[in-house]
């Protein structure tokens, strides 16, 4: 707890606010995403990540655009934190060419390499040996550039994370693997399926430093994100965090959750990661809740734009289908 009061003390009041947006827009996007696929206008698959804002934005709060981050599936919260365009993204979502990706990657395929955003992606465990690839062209190149793979409870078990966490400690790359545990992969339980009491406990085995942080308090994560992604960039290698938080809606839009009972219900009322830094940071003066209110506020109008204009714009046209193929180098 100590930790955690001097790390808030670290962060002006302009960051938190700007921390604030960042968590915030994710929510009511994910929120307005979970309404507007309840139309049947949103083609394919949607997993949404409301109630774990904490981890995307308390790690990405410490990288900028040369940095380069792996996603998921449930990716949506890892592209906002990361700064990806909230207008592209919603038209990503809707299919149309004014996409992040053109119309024709969706929710679970949203990139912006010009944001250091990887991707999100479909396959389970993909995203670790991809930031190999960066973090090794960020070592090559001496530019101080760090890569972080964000993946949950489920990929942890895949033996590409296992790869990759190896590969990371044996080349001494400048990496982070954020493990997400929320508690479920689709319906099966964590507790059941990863053979250990915590997943961080794995690091050892691939001779890095593993942490465990709460996932519902930004300041936690911000921090042990801090202490990572500063060793990464000094060249101390590898470090592999786990961060425990839950999702506050189901796998994928549409799962009847009958796995679970009261605990979603329990979590917003009682470790909310918005209302708790909103506490936090309110009670002790440093930022007036009429600044976050004004933030909720704009926020709300870029989300209502973001669909507006995501259902006016046009989808892509047979002759789309010959473009983006082959990538040109
Ligand atoms: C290689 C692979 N295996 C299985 C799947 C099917 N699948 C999609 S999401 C998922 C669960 C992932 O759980 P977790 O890694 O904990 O992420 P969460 O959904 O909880 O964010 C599975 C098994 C897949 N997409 N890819
Ligand atoms: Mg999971």
């Amino acid at each position: 707890m100590t930790d955690t009061i001097t790390e808030a003390a670290e962060l002006g009041a302009a960051e938190l606010v700007e921390v604030y947006r960042s968590m915030r827009t994710i929510r009511v996007f994910e929120e307005r995403v979970h309404a507007e696929f309840a139309t049947g206008d949103i083609p394919g698959f949607v997993h949404l990540y409301a109630g774990e804002e904490a981890s995307a934005v308390g790690v990405c709060a410490h990288l900028d655009d040369r940095d380069s981050i792996a996603s998921t599936h449930r990716g949506h919260g890892h592209c906002i934190a990361k700064g990806v365009d909230v207008k592209a993204m919603m038209a990503e979502i809707f299919g149309r060419r004014s996409g992040a990706c053109n119309g024709k990657g969706g929710s679970m395929h949203i990139a912006d390499l010009s944001k250091g955003m990887l991707g999100a992606n479909g396959i389970v465990g993909g995203g670790p040996p991809l930031i190999c690839g960066t973090a090794l062209a960020g070592k090559l190149a001496g530019n101080g550039a760090v890569s972080v793979a964000f993946f949950g409870d489920g990929a942890s078990n895949q033996g590409t994370t296992l790869e990759a966490m190896n590969l990371a400690s044996v080349w001494n790359l400048p990496a982070v693997f954020v493990a997400e545990n929320n508690g479920y992969a689709e319906a099966t339980a964590s507790t059941w399926s990863v053979a250990a009491d915590n997943i961080a406990d794995r690091a050892a085995g691939f001779g890095m430093p593993g942490v465990i942080v709460d996932g519902f308090d930004f300041f936690a994560v911000h921090e042990a994100a801090g202490e990572a992604v500063a060793r990464a960039r000094e060249g101390g290698g590898p470090t592999l965090i786990e961060v425990k938080l839950t999702r506050y809606y189901g796998h994928f839009e549409g799962d009847q959750q009958t796995y679970r009972g009261d605990e979603v219900a329990r979590a917003r009322e009682r470790t909310d990661c918005l209302a708790r830094f909103r506490a936090r940071v309110c009670e002790s003066g440093q930022v007036a809740a009429a600044e976050l209110d004004r933030v909720d506020g704009e926020v709300a109008a870029l989300v209502d734009e973001a669909v507006t204009e995501a259902r006016a714009a046009a989808k892509p046209t047979e002759a789309d289908l010959h473009t983006d193929v082959y990538v040109a180098y």
